[in-house]
C-alpha cells in the first residue's frame, strides 16, 4: 500500500487552494515547487498546512554545506515539514540537509535517480545506487526514485533497506501507472495527472485506490 502525495505544481495561490480543497481527504502529502513559490512566495506553505497536511518541499537543494543550513532554516519556518535534496553535491553537503531538517523537527528525502529519460545521463545506474548508500549513510527519512524505471527502484530499495522510504514520481503525465511501481514504494508522487483532470479530487480518489 503505498501513499498518495500530490505534486502541486500550479501557479498562483488561487489555484493551489482550489485544487488542494479539492483533493482534501485523499492525499498524504503535498508536494511543494519552484512553480509554485516562485508564483506566490512561501506564504502559501501556511495556507496549505491549514488542513493539517504534511508540506513538502522540493526544492532539489544543491549547494554548500553553510547555504544547505540556511536553507533548511527558512523551508521549516515556513511551515514544511520535509525537503527534498540532490544528493550530488557530495556528503557534507547532504549532511546539511538531513540535520538541518531534524534540528527543525522536520524529514530529509534524497533524490537518487531521477524518472525522466535524461536521468539517464547521469541520475542512474551506478550513481544513483552510490547515492542511495550516501542517503542511508546519512540518515536520510528517505529517497526519491522512479516510478517510470520500477526495476531500477526495486535495486535502490534493497540498498536502503526497508527503514527508510521511498516516493516515486513519474505516475500519470509521464507513463507510469500506479500498479507498475506500488510494491517497491511508500509513496506515488503524482501532479498533472490529478492537478489538470477536471476533477482532481476524482483524479485523486482514483490514485488514492489504485495505490492502496
Ligand atoms: P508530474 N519529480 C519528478 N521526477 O517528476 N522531484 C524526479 O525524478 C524527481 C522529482 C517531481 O509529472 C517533478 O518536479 F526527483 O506532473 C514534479 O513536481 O506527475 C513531480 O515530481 C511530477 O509531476
Amino acid at each position: 500500500m503505498a501513499e498518495l502525495l500530490l505534486a502541486l505544481d500550479v501557479k498562483g495561490a488561487e489555484e493551489a487552494i482550489r485544487v488542494s480543497r479539492a483533493c482534501e481527504g485523499e492525499l498524504d502529502a503535498i508536494k511543494i515547487g519552484y512553480p509554485l513559490i516562485l508564483s506566490t512566495g512561501m506564504g502559501i506553505v501556511k495556507e496549505l498546512a491549514k488542513s493539517n497536511i504534511p508540506i513538502i518541499a522540493d526544492f532539489k537543494v544543491a549547494d554548500i554545506p553553510n547555504t544547505n543550513a540556511l536553507i533548511c532554516e527558512e523551508v521549516f519556518a515556513a511551515g514544511c515539514s520535509g525537503i527534498i535534496t540532490h544528493v550530488f553535491c557530495g556528503s557534507d553537503s547532504l549532511q546539511a540537509i538531513v540535520d538541518g531538517a531534524h534540528d527543525h523537527g522536520g524529514r530529509a528525502f534524497a533524490v537518487c535517480e531521477m524518472s525522466h529519460p535524461g536521468a539517464l545521463d547521469f541520475l542512474s545506474g551506478a550513481n544513483a545506487e552510490r547515492m542511495a548508500k550516501m542517503a542511508k549513510e546519512a540518515g536520510a527519512d528517505g529517497i526519491i526514485a522512479p516510478a517510470t524505471r520500477p526495476e531500477r527502484t526495486e535495486i535502490l530499495r534493497s540498498i536502503i533497506g526497508n527503514s527508510m522510504k521511498i516516493y516515486s514520481p513519474g505516475v500519470g503525465a509521464q507513463g507510469a501507472q500506479p500498479e507498475d511501481i506500488k510494491k517497491y514504494v511508500d509513496g506515488i508522487i503524482v501532479g498533472r495527472a490529478i492537478y489538470e483532470s477536471a476533477d482532481p479530487g476524482k483524479a485523486a480518489h482514483e490514485f488514492r485506490l489504485r495505490a492502496l
